[in-house]
């Protein structure tokens, strides 16, 4: 079977990494549509070697499409997609807009994609800075069990899509400029306040909720529990998080320590589970100054593993540090292998 494939939001930051990760994957593609707002309709992008112009996207450009692959921000989803299921498409939705839906499978293909079957027409994926954590916990998880888990984010501009990231680039030059730096849209263009994030660090990554936690905190917290325990017992697990925009172009780091079930577990038992975990690479050697970093991670759509060290004085609580190309681990070829999954499953129909 080959498959009538829309990109919607295809002119953006994650937009463009879809199509590539695409044209790279697994889906036999039949025909493929790009879709976008207004602004960039008749613009034309690439894919294997053909010049596909891209369309205004409404209802009606999903007749005659299987899958939709999506990220162009919540609204635009929760106006959409139920568009496109209503005319037999099956969506992957790279935004927030259904991922606490009850029957929307939130998945990380290796960790939940089992819960593909249970799909009613949409499938979300989880927040990227969600997805890299829950990834590298996983097979740790597995073996000893989790008690507890305290994430600290340093992300990357480019999660809060391309208008910020060349926010960021032009603060930067008006500093090395000594002209005034400009900020319109970060922390969050939703926000009343803006602050520079060039040579800066922002304590805000969304907007705040009324406990004090932002919402990407917040999207931490509730999505790794529903990834791991689909809703069930939620409270088997501890997770909080403070989430830090920094000034890095591409790929988010965390600090994330662990309190782990079974306390027999060693730092190095914990780096032979990361190693031998697909989709996880272990760069953790302190002699030879090796640890993860966004430059070295941006490009790559594996998620890296360092800096695994014992809590010396809490017995079964870890630290580690993980990084990963938040466009592509975190989005794109999450999104991808999501897709490849309904494939490899014959999943790409509507199930009632
Ligand atoms: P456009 O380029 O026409 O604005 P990013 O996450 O990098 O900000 O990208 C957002 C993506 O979502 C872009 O492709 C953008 O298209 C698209 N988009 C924004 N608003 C709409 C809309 N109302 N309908 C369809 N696509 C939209
Ligand atoms: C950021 N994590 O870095 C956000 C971007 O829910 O898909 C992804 C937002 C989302 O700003």
């Amino acid at each position: 079977r080959e498959y009538v494939v829309a990109i919607l939001g295809a002119t953006g930051a994650v937009g463009h990494r879809l199509l590539n990760e695409l044209e790279h994957s697994q889906i036999p593609v039949k025909k493929i549509k790009l879709l976008a707002s207004q602004r960039s309709a008749g613009q034309k992008l690439k894919f294997h070697q053909q010049e596909i112009t891209v369309e205004e996207a409404q209802p009606d450009s999903f007749t005659g499409v299987d899958l939709v692959l999506s990220s162009a921000g919540g609204t635009v989803s929760q106006q959409l997609l139920p568009e496109a299921v209503k005319r037999g498409a099956v969506c992957v939705d790279n935004t927030s807009a259904f991922r606490m839906q009850e029957g929307v499978p939130l998945v990380i293909p290796g960790v939940n994609d089992q819960e593909l079957s249970q799909h009613r027409g949409i499938i979300a994926n989880p927040n990227c800075s969600t997805i890299q954590m829950v990834a590298a916990l996983y097979p740790i998880y597995q073996r000893w069990g989790i008690d507890q888990i305290i994430v600290s984010t340093y992300q990357a501009v480019s999660g809060a899509g391309q208008a910020a990231w060349d926010e960021l680039l032009s603060e930067t030059q008006a500093r090395l400029n000594e002209q005034p730096a400009k900020a319109q849209i970060l922390p969050t263009a939703s926000d009343s306040k803006h602050y520079p994030l060039a040579f800066n660090l922002l304590p805000q990554i969304d907007v705040f909720e009324d406990d004090g936690y932002t919402h990407e905190e917040w999207k931490m917290i509730h999505e790794t529990k529903k990834i791991l325990f689909n809703d069930q017992n939620s409270d088997r697990i501890k997770v909080t998080a403070t989430c830090v925009r920094v000034p890095v172009e591409v790929g988010h780091g965390e600090t994330v320590y662990f309190v782990l079930k079974d306390k027999s577990a060693t730092a190095s038992a914990i780096q032979g589970e990361v190693a031998k975990t697909p989709g996880l690479v272990l760069q953790d050697d302190p002699q030879k100054q090796l640890y993860p970093q966004p430059l070295l991670a941006a490009g790559k759509k594996a998620t890296f593993v360092g800096r695994v060290r014992a809590d010396q004085e809490n017995p079964g609580a870890f630290h580690m540090w993980v990084v990963a190309d938040n466009l592509l681990r975190g989005a794109a070829s999450n999104t991808v292998e999501i897709a490849e999954c309904l494939v490899r499953d014959d999943l790409v129909r509507v199930i009632k």
